[in-house]
């Protein structure tokens, strides 16, 4: 059989992103399916209940990484596809789970055609990509791929107080499967852009070469709370004060470094938050991101000094803790030239780029050859329920995906 005439079916992947879409659908749109919540137990339920309806031989890690297998005509490490199926608390429903539906979708096209592939083929998901509940972001895939410990990934407690290896056993996917150890013999993710670029440039394909660093810190400052009208000026010891400044200087610095530097404090909290009450604690997250390490390192320590600086001025005290820090990855040269080829042989528009998103895919780089398929975000939205690819768009990049696993498979 010609291989290259298989298509995928656009109305199948596109009913299961949108039943998908429906576990801890938001009132207004959108999904919240935050990591190791109902919602995310349900969401493994459904999408585990797929994998083994196309046959898949499904496992379960110690840290709740979930992945279905499919034997070759051959042993050997399987071409492996995944992504996540968390969502941040108002995401939208193509973040992470349009790769682990495109993943399933290619499995059943090869069922469908009755082709056995060479090596064995793998779909995945990944606990906890998003990292919105229990940083660091992509810690099922650090975990599964030998870059975080265990013990330390299940011992992390949330923005909730709970623990990861709590929540694990709360929703039934604390697995047996030893972590670290599953290599593949190479890794494709086909993730929305979730940024303009492909949009803007009217391309369809983006041939991901990497992912740019990342950064997360969280500032916990502690002042005074006192009275808002009878405390003078040169009394106050105000931790609100700071975390605002913390939030200016942010994007001060990003400005003044320019290219692709960007800065966001998306996570504020004043204690006691009251209008008349001069916060005596704030807590402030800083994620900073750069293409390159030298100038990512440049960024956290101008935030750094900026903090002290002015803890000391303003007499507070700061506790400073890194939630997440991964330098810029490379995908390999080999799979993003195949990821380019294959969308121009099937006729789509495609451009070289990198990610400034974090994904699991930078977790299988270092072990095994790895690359990505964007497809545009419609007005360069995500992280919101306004996230948007069209059913067009999402064939092309889910064919392209088809091309370049059977390429690795069938050799
Ligand atoms: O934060 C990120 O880049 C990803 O969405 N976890
Ligand atoms: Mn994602
Ligand atoms: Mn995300």
């Amino acid at each position: 059989m010609n291989l290259t005439t298989l298509r995928i079916d656009l109305d199948r992947l596109h009913r299961q992103l949108v039943t998908l879409g429906g576990i801890g659908a938001l009132p207004g749109g959108g999904v919240a399916r935050l990591a190791l919540s109902d919602a995310d137990r349900a969401g493994r339920d459904l999408v585990v209940d797929w994998m083994r309806k196309l046959g898949l031989q499904v496992t379960v890690d110690r840290i709740g990484n979930v992945l279905g297998l499919r034997p070759g005509e051959s042993d050997g490490l399987p071409v492996t596809v995944g992504s996540h199926i968390d969502t941040v608390k108002a995401g939208g429903i193509y973040d992470g789970n349009l790769g682990v539906l495109a993943g399933l979708e290619v499995i059943a096209v090869l069922n469908d055609a009755g082709i056995v592939t060479k090596r064995p083929l793998a779909v995945g998901f990944f606990t906890n990509e998003e990292g919105s509940r229990f940083a660091p972001d992509m810690m099922g895939s650090a975990v599964h791929q030998g870059f975080l410990d265990l013990d330390q990934a299940l011992a992390v407690r949330g923005i909730d107080g709970k623990s990861v290896g709590e929540e694990l056993v709360r929703i039934g996917y604390a697995g047996e499967v030893p972590t670290g150890i599953f290599r593949a013999h190479c890794y494709f993710e086909l993730h929305v852009e979730q940024g303009p670029v492909l949009e803007q440039e009217g391309m369809q394909i983006g041939a991901v070469e990497g992912v740019q660093g990342i950064s997360w810190t969280e500032y916990r400052i502690s002042g005074v709370s006192n009275h808002a009208g009878t405390t003078p000026m040169r009394m106050r010891r105000d931790a609100g004060y700071l975390a605002a400044a913390i939030s200016v200087e942010a994007r001060a610095i990003a400005q003044a470094m320019g290219g692709d530097q960007v800065a966001t404090t998306g996570l504020l909290q004043f204690k006691p938050n009251l209008v008349n009450v001069i916060p005596g604690e704030a807590v402030i997250t800083v994620d900073l991101r750069n293409t390159d390490e030298m100038l990512l390192q440049a960024a956290e320590r101008r935030m750094h000094e900026f903090v002290a600086r002015n803890a000391a001025a303003e007499n507070l005290d700061v506790q400073q803790r890194v939630l997440a820090r991964f330098e810029p990855v490379a995908f390999d040269p080999v799979m993003v030239d195949l990821v380019e080829r294959e969308a121009h042989r099937l006729g789509y528009s495609v451009r070289r780029m990198p990610s400034g998103a974090g994904h699991d895919a930078q977790m299988f780089a270092p072990n095994c050859p790895t690359a990505m398929i964007f497809v545009p975000s419609v007005r360069g939205i995500s992280h919101n329920p306004a996230e948007f690819t069209t059913q067009d768009q999402i064939g092309a990049g889910a064919q392209v995906l088809l091309g370049v696993v059977l390429e690795q498979a069938m050799k």
